[in-house]
């Protein structure tokens, strides 16, 4: 007779062979503790970005040019709380509670996209956010939509199909400005000479310095590289820029034939990790909103949860 007890756990080397024979893993397939903690932290603040990310947009909504722009950039910061919240499901899959992940941020032990921690100081902003921002999200994922973990790539499906709205609605903005007055132009340049480098960072630490990468793309979390994720950023960006008559902020900016992509001068990653280390512009600023919004949103809670008892009493009792 079998003993129901004894349960033979497949080894790191078969869950490799899944992997590199490009099976999903799904929720209750087995999985190294690595590979589930990793994936809880890289979800986790992901789905935190998308939700720290509807502030700098969300300073906007009341002051929009039209009743078009403003229904507009409504609607997607919306899309943007959705994203978080596919994500936070998906990463519940993996046994970390929504609680735990909220905490975590709130104690700054989980990060978020380090670019949310800038101001948006004009509306020439918020088109630089949807142009740059989240393009650079875009490429990214684009390549987790293959990621390994199936709730987080069939999550990744949507977010996308929803970002490029948003990307397109941010270059519309940019457009606009730079087909307006010589203030308007002024001002989109502004914007993007204040964004470009952030939007950079935003691909996380050069390949030889990044700690997750090896790892990660040998369980195929990560598909591309940062440093490539970022070339093919810049590649796109910079003639979009161009097409519009704004000037990217670099120097050092030169088509390079031989490679086929643009060179590009050096990130301050100086500012990268004061900005990661919770000292950036709006850091202070950007937690203190998200735990009064929290704290605030306590009573939703309450009252969802005692709903939901009180609709399970019911229907055992039925
Ligand atoms: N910001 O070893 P790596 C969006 C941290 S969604 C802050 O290279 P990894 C939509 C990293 O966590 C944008 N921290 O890390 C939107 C690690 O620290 P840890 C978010 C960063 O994970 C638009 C340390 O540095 N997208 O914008 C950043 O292999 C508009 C070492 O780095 C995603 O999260 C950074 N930029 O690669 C919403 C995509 N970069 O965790 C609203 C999924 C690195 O050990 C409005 N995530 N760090 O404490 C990823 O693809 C990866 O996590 C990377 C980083 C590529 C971000």
């Amino acid at each position: 007779m079998m003993n129901d007890n004894v349960v033979a756990l497949p080894d790191e080397h078969k869950f490799q062979a899944r992997i590199d024979a490009e099976e999903k893993i799904e929720p209750k397939d087995w999985m190294p503790e690595g590979y589930r903690k990793n994936l809880i932290r890289q979800m986790s603040q992901h789905a935190h970005s998308e939700v720290v990310g509807e502030q700098p947009e969300g300073n906007w909504i009341t002051r929009a040019p039209s009743l078009e722009r403003k229904a507009i950039l409504l609607a997607k910061v919306q899309d943007e709380a959705g994203h978080g919240l596919y994500l936070y499901s998906a990463a519940e899959t993996l046994g970390a509670t929504r609680d735990e992940m909220i905490e975590a941020l709130h104690e700054g032990k989980a990060k978020y996209a380090s670019i949310f921690n800038y101001p948006s100081l004009t509306w020439a902003d918020i088109g630089a956010i949807g142009w740059l921002v989240d393009s650079a999200a875009i490429v990214n994922q684009v390549s987790l939509q293959n990621t390994s973990y199936g709730p987080y790539a069939r999550a990744m499906i949507r977010i996308c199909k929803e970002e490029s709205f948003h990307q397109r609605q941010g270059y519309h903005i940019m457009m606009t400005l730079m087909d307006g007055s010589d203030e308007q132009k002024a001002m989109a340049q502004d914007a993007i000479n204040r964004w470009w480098w952030p939007a950079m960072m935003m691909f996380g630490p050069h390949d030889g310095e990044s700690a997750h990468s090896a790892q990660s793309m040998k369980w195929k979390i990560k598909r591309r590289s940062n440093d490539d994720l970022r070339q093919q950023w810049v590649d796109q960006a910079v003639q979009q820029a161009h097409a519009i008559g704004l000037e990217v902020p670099d120097d050092d900016l030169t088509w390079n034939e031989e490679r086929g992509h643009y060179d590009f001068g050096p990130i301050d990653w100086d500012e990268f990790n004061r900005v990661i280390a919770g000292d950036g512009p709006c850091n202070r600023q950007r937690l203190a909103h998200h735990k009064k919004a929290h704290d605030d949103g306590a009573w939703v809670r309450e009252a969802m949860s005692a709903y939901d008892a009180k609709r399970r009493a019911k229907s055992s009792a039925a």
